[in-house]
């Protein structure tokens, strides 16, 4: 029997997740090159109500009250992306020492108040000159990203040892160059299947080069999983959650994986594969240290090949609280996934690098933040995470989504997914009570 109420491993690490673009701001100062959602947002009718990440929480400036936000919350690892424009402006070649230096300071003031930094390299912001010479579809990229990746990692590699590759590659891809929705905001499949196995390149490729130059580095990739639920037991439906299990998870899992592209989304995609050169899968599954896990919610999957009044009626519906993202709060799925990753996948050891909700939060006229469904939402995903290691799975550390409101993509700033509210005109940061909720739950479990 598994006990929701058991503590935490001691060795378990509390964190808080945030990426570059979402809130430093300062977008062009100190040498940061254009990056693709500079230009994406300020391309009108890209983002609503053409919300950009200009100033976003200014966190660039205010790095350090944020450090002093995490110290007063407990936090022990705080996880962040490094923007690749700011390191390398034109994406190669000429280094821009300011941009390297903002990252310095602020990782030596994280491990002055005893804060572990997560470096995520690439959360979305490819530098514009890339996308100029192709993008994520281009194998060029590869070169390059391996270029940065040598770059930032000799430059901070003796002070940061946990490197995440990629942040949710699939939405790098799909999103970005399929659907169009996030910069470069493409609509060509071909393209986003090229990306994707580029980014996947690019991930194997610089692996050993972490390695190369980090001291007892801890290195892995982090994807998006999105568990996928037929919506009745018609074969129809069982085979569409297949599918979109194939679309989303096993597309990046595989891989890594050491099980090549799966078979039935090669034949369903029914591309030319030749993109795909001789060793590249042998590059792909590098063996990995981690798996970083961003859980949101799950889907529930309906055949659109067999028409609904042919289809057996559906029998699973959506029956958890829906978020500002319409997205279902679904516990439940969060355990399931993480024994998959154990039982089927066998992954050496997983952290939660993103979990966290969207609500419509609002300052009070007490100047507080209520926000209770937030907390049962992180209350009960830990609650899952628990029962998850205490059935054998190697869950080492819990990042929540995200330490601050900050700007969400397409949406702009329309949804609030921080712990921490922020105030956009004052830039007054607020902590909500889920905030003070994770900060007990941190001391009760260290
Ligand atoms: O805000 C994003 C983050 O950048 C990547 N993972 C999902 C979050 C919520 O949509």
């Amino acid at each position: 029997m598994t006990d929701i109420n058991k503590k935490f491993p001691k060795d378990f690490i509390w964190g808080a997740a945030t990426a570059s673009y979402q809130i430093e701001g300062a977008y062009n100062e100190d040498g940061r090159g254009e990056s693709i959602w500079d230009r994406f947002s300020h391309t009108p009718g890209k983002t609503l109500d053409g919300d950009t990440g200009d100033v976003a929480c200014n966190h660039y400036h205010l790095w350090r009250d944020d450090i002093k936000l995490m110290k007063g919350l407990g936090l022990q690892a705080y996880r962040f992306s490094i923007a690749w424009p700011r390191i390398l402006p034109s994406g190669t070649g000429s280094i821009n020492e300011a941009g390297i230096d903002f990252y310095s300071k602020l990782v030596d003031e994280l491990l002055e108040v005893g804060i572990k930094p997560y470096a995520t390299l690439y959360h979305w912001d490819l530098p514009q000159a890339l996308q100029d010479k192709g993008g994520w579809p281009a194998r060029m990229v590869v070169d390059a990203f391996v270029e940065y990746t040598d770059v930032i990692t000799r430059a901070l590699g003796d002070r940061i040892k946990d490197w995440i590759t990629l942040n949710e590659p699939w939405v790098s891809a799909f999103v970005g160059y399929q659907d169009g929705r996030h910069a470069p905001g493409h609509t060509s499949q071909d393209e986003a299947i090229l990306a994707s196995h580029h980014l996947l390149l690019s991930h194997g490729r610089s692996v050993p080069v972490i390695r190369n130059n980090v001291k007892d580095a801890n290195v892995g990739i982090t994807l998006n999983l999105t568990p996928k639920v037929p919506a009745s037991p018609s074969i129809a439906d069982k085979k569409a959650a297949i599918w979109e299990d194939g679309y989303v998870n096993r597309w990046f899992l595989d891989p890594i994986s050491s099980r090549g592209y799966p078979e039935d989304m090669v034949k369903s995609y029914n591309k030319d594969m030749s993109f795909v050169q001789q060793g590249d899968m042998d590059e792909i599954e590098v063996p990995i240290d981690f798996l970083g896990v961003n859980y949101y919610t799950r889907n529930i999957a309906r055949s659109q090949v067999v028409p609904e009044k042919e289809n057996l009626p559906q029998t699973v519906f959506r029956e958890g609280e829906i978020t500002e993202m319409d997205w279902e709060v679904y516990p439940q799925s969060l355990y399931d996934l993480l024994g998959r990753l154990r039982f089927e996948y066998n992954f050496p050891s997983i952290y939660i690098t993103e979990n966290g909700a969207a609500f419509p939060d609002e300052v009070n006229g007490d100047g507080e933040v209520h926000d209770p469904s937030r907390v049962s939402y992180i209350q009960t995903h830990l609650e899952s995470v628990n029962k998850a290691i205490q059935i054998g799975v190697p869950v080492h550390g819990y990042f929540v989504w995200s330490l601050l409101d900050n700007f969400e993509w397409g949406f702009g700033y329309s949804k609030r997914f921080g712990i921490v509210h922020v105030d956009y005109k004052t830039q007054k940061r607020t902590l909500k009570s889920s905030a003070k909720w994770y900060q007990n739950k941190i001391q009760e479990n260290v």
